[in-house]
């Protein structure tokens, strides 16, 4: 949430004090919506010194988890539907990630960024938000898309060349998949002002990377975010690569939610790979910015587990024994072994969960089985409302290239 800051003594005249006033007013009432969840504005400001975590690697609860420990990071065990219907779609995830990176070596989907290692993060972005809260994802968030709802081939229409992003965002209340980096948290917060100005209680879920925080979009939209004291979480996935950056050269700060502090909004660090941890921080924070505490930056601790896409080799810049220790830290297998010994998952629940998540793959495997006609000349009909001269000048010049190309395969073909 902002942090109250006293700027006022420097602004004289009536018009900054009118506006020293109400920023003063915003600060005082997003310091009373987090009172009212127990929790002081000194304490909840700085992230928990470690990243929260209530079920271990080995799917064992923690027994004294962060919450214990320090005031202001205590968070409560969310229910048993949320969890099952959470572990349902990390396997559904897993399936997907798994399915789309195999369409895309069968030549079916030009590139794929897979979330595999990722689905806890994309699956509590997804179930943290009510029907009427925003989303917007990066390319990497497929599984979060298809999580809140939109239809799995609409959601890879993107990834498999066509001009436009196959869903309609107002449907779902999930922006179109980012490629430019960092983009999207303009939108959100855009979309995050206007429902304010409106009057309407939405949420708005931003999401990025660990290496979209070095970009001067990031800084906009979080500095914009405090100072209007909107109703965003920043959900900063820190996969520790940027392709092939690693953290260690992307960033000195003590940790990426700590970024949040300078701009006057709290900070919090959770185990990426934890959904119970991440529905709880998620959740609460979705609860704290709907009560007007303003915007909130989580960092979720993970890993990407495979390549950056299909086009890239991370055995060029990391190790194996890296990935393996990764591997013993995924989200999957910690949270079966955690539903299973609290007897909530059977072998009989996990086969009905596994034939949905075949039946996502199959559906996949079918729509991306057929061709969608494209037509070339689409690349420059939705740029601008009216094509500027060098937009035509490129349309005729792929015209006429392709033309060409049409009457040498004619000629070509051998004459009976
Ligand atoms: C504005 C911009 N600059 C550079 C790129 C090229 N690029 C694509 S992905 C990527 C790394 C992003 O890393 P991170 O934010 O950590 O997300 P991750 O891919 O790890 O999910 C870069 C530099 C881009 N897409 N957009
Ligand atoms: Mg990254």
């Amino acid at each position: 949430m902002t942090i109250s800051a006293d700027h006022t003594a420097q602004q004289p005249g009536p018009a900054a004090a009118g506006a020293a006033d109400s920023t003063a007013g915003a600060a005082d009432a997003a310091s009373e919506a987090v009172r009212k969840f127990g929790i002081t504005v000194e304490d909840y400001m700085l992230p928990a010194r470690h990243p929260i975590q209530i079920v271990g690697p080995d799917g064992a609860l923690n027994p004294d988890t962060e919450q214990g420990a320090q005031p202001g990071h205590e968070y409560g065990l969310p229910g048993d539907a949320e969890l099952l219907a959470a572990y349902e779609q990390l396997v559904v995830g897993r399936r997907v990630n798994d399915q789309n990176s195999a369409l895309v070596r069968q030549g079916r989907m030009a590139v794929y960024p897979s979330s595999h290692g990722q689905e806890a993060c994309q699956v509590a972005a997804a179930l943290c938000l009510s029907d009427g809260d925003w989303m917007f994802p990066t390319y990497r968030d497929s599984v979060a898309v298809m999580a809140r709802g939109v239809d799995p081939v609409q959601a890879m229409t993107l990834f498999r060349g066509d001009w436009h992003g196959g869903y309609d965002p107002s449907e779902h209340k999930v922006g179109i998949q980012c490629t430019p980096l960092t983009t999207q948290l303009l939108h959100a917060v855009g979309v995050a002002h206007a429902a304010k100005l409106r009057g309407e209680d939405t949420v708005v879920l931003a999401m990025c990377g660990d290496g979209a925080t070095s970009e001067g979009d990031f800084h906009e939209a979080l500095n914009f975010a405090a100072v209007f004291h909107l109703p965003v979480i920043f959900f900063v996935q820190n996969n520790q690569y940027a392709i092939s950056v690693p953290l260690a050269h992307q960033s000195v700060a003590p940790s990426l939610a700590h970024k949040a502090v300078g701009y006057g909004m709290a900070g919090e660090r959770v185990d990426g790979n934890d959904v119970v941890a991440l529905l709880a921080v998620l959740g609460r924070a979705v609860q704290l910015a709907r009560s007007g505490s303003g915007p909130l930056l989580v960092e979720a601790h993970t890993y990407r587990m495979q390549a950056h896409t299909n086009a890239d080799d991370a055995t060029r810049y990391r190790q194996d024994s890296e990935v393996a220790e990764w591997v013993a830290k995924d989200p999957l297998s910690r949270m079966k072994a955690y539903l299973t010994d609290r007897g909530l998952l059977d072998d009989d629940g996990a086969s009905r969960i596994s034939a949905k998540a075949e039946a996502v793959a199959a559906q996949l495997r079918e729509g991306l089985g057929e061709d969608v006609p494209v037509d070339p000349q689409d690349l420059f009909k939705y740029v601008f409302s009216a094509p500027n001269p060098q937009l035509k000048e490129q349309a005729a010049l792929l015209a006429d290239e392709l033309a060409r190309d049409a009457a040498a395969t004619t000629s070509e073909e051998p004459t009976r």
